[in-house]
């Protein structure tokens, strides 16, 4: 293979490059009329087309016909592995119950927890596959996927194993969570202290060694776990070299935010009553803000994150779909795009970089995703749009016209 195209088995000639790659100083990262090869899975050129003879490359040539590539999209944030669905909550939600009153009354998390639990891997597995599909089909390319229906030590692994195996069917980047310490489960209702010990000195542990998580995650909040069980639960996870995120400052302020970015948390999620000290801890500790106009939107929320001020300490905001049964039923990252924009007012820029780069930094994985220059994964999206914010404009119409992964096109 001619060294002039770095070793490129295949380069897409003529394409609109959203590189997202911020030291490329162009709205987007934008490297207009470029070409992009590809080797061994990996980015291997990225050059003006002016500077390329194509007639000596022996490789695949696609001509991309000056339509946009960009980075492949990073859910970084989704529960979608989980038994049965809850539309009973959402019609009891519409006749006056909220969200929380319906927790304390023993339905929501919990009543996917019951239906989780009672099925085995393989059911589990089939009634996610629509949803990690509807991802794939808009072009998300790496997906995050959390525990936290089982709340047992078995139904735990069962879910982060059926992630695993639903995944390997699929070209796609998986990353998994344990999140264990969603929901106080009914066994511990009046000892949770007992049930955060379990999952600091039994569940971290093994999910550590046996490879699988990536992360560990606690949902700080009121109708689940303290501040002090939260850090419990950071301690132990920094300990077995995992990542650490938290679901925080979605129902009120309890701080959480703050104490994740002390264990310099990868991201921190939800932040509707995120407030400035929270966001100076952020911003020291390099965490990420992930935003969830999903979960905002769908339990019909009034305050909206600080984006403000996050932008004014230039803390790193994500965009993720929060996919669950509760509270973000809905299977799309575009649409969160739209939302984070029109809900939220984040910039057409800003979404897609809460859901490329900033969605990477959210995995800890920003140097192998979320970006496209030379060196990083060749997951990729060709869209056919005439300006890279039509991805956060325009929802409902397949814009995708090539879904590369790993340098193949997995959907055309
Ligand atoms: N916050 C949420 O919005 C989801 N989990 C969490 O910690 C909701 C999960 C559910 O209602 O099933
Ligand atoms: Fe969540």
């Amino acid at each position: 293979m001619n060294s002039a195209f770095g070793g490129s088995e295949k380069i897409w000639i003529n394409a609109q490059i959203a590189t997202m790659n911020p030291q490329v100083k162009t709205p987007y990262g934008l490297l207009k009329d470029h070409a992009l090869g590809v080797k061994n899975g990996t980015i291997a050129l990225i050059t003006p087309m002016q500077d390329l003879d194509i007639n000596d490359f022996q490789g695949e040539i696609i001509d991309a016909q000056q339509q946009y590539l960009t980075p492949g999209l990073v859910d970084s944030h989704t529960h979608l592995i989980y038994g049965g669905q809850r539309s009973a909550e959402f019609s009891k939600r519409l006749h006056g119950a909220t969200y929380e009153e319906i927790s304390r009354a023993g339905g929501g998390i919990l009543s996917t927890v019951n239906a989780t639990r009672a099925l085995g891997e393989d059911e589990l597995a089939e009634q996610a596959r629509p949803r990690l599909e509807a991802l794939i089909h808009e072009g998300v390319t790496t997906v995050e996927i959390k525990s936290g229906y089982g709340l047992t030590f078995e139904d735990e692994l069962k879910i982060l194993r059926t992630a695993k195996k639903l995944a390997a069917d699929f070209p796609i980047r998986l990353r998994t969570t344990l999140l264990a310490a969603h929901a106080v489960p009914p066994e511990y209702i009046n000892d949770s202290d007992r049930y955060i010990e379990l999952v600091c000195k039994e569940m971290i542990p093994l999910v550590a060694t046996e490879g699988l998580a990536d992360a560990v995650d606690v949902f700080c909040e009121k109708i689940a776990f303290s501040p002090a069980q939260s850090e419990l639960v950071f301690a132990a996870a920094q300990k077995a070299g995992l990542g650490i995120k938290v679901h925080a400052e979605q129902l009120s302020n309890s701080h959480g935010a703050e104490l994740a970015a002390g264990y310099s948390a990868w991201s921190v999620d939800h932040l509707e009553y995120l407030d400035e000290a929270g966001i100076k801890a952020m911003k020291k500790s390099g965490t990420v803000a992930t935003l969830l106009p999903g979960a905002f939107y769908f339990l019909g929320e009034t305050k909206k994150p600080p984006v403000e001020l996050l932008r004014q300490y230039q803390v790193p905001m994500a965009l993720a779909s929060d996919l669950n049964p509760g509270s973000s039923p809905l299977a799309s990252l575009l649409l969160m795009l739209n939302m984070g924009c029109v809900l939220f007012g984040l910039t057409p820029e800003e979404a897609l970089q809460g859901a490329t780069r900033h969605g990477a930094m959210a995995l800890g994985s920003e140097k192998q995703i979320g970006t496209l220059s030379v060196g990083r994964n060749a997951d990729m999206v060709l869209w056919n749009i005439e300006d890279p914010a039509q991805l956060a404009y325009q929802f409902g119409t397949d814009l995708l016209v090539q879904r590369i992964f790993a340098g193949d096109i997995s959907h055309a």
